[in-house]
């Protein structure tokens, strides 16, 4: 009976987490102003002269996008 709250709890507990996950779908404020097409990155043609600039520095993983992890190290002024 014990084993059986125990696994329930992790479950439950697991679930939790995963949901929370989930609802993390806070945008990056330079992808809400750059991402034209709502893919969630940013291409090469979607950012500013500035970003484009050091574009190659700021993609990391070379893919032509910046993603929500590469767009925070860049920096530049999402209002300017
Ligand atoms: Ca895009
Ligand atoms: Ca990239």
């Amino acid at each position: 009976m014990k084993q059986t709250i125990f696994l329930l709890t992790v479950l439950f507990s697991s679930t939790l987490l995963w949901g929370a996950e989930e609802n993390n779908t806070t945008v990056h404020p330079l992808i809400k102003k750059f991402d034209k097409n709502k893919d969630g990155k940013i291409f090469y043609t979607e950012a500013s002269k500035e970003i484009q600039e050091k574009f190659c520095q700021y993609d990391v993983n070379q893919d032509g996008y910046l993603d929500k992890v590469e767009v925070k190290e860049v920096e530049v002024e999402p209002e300017k």
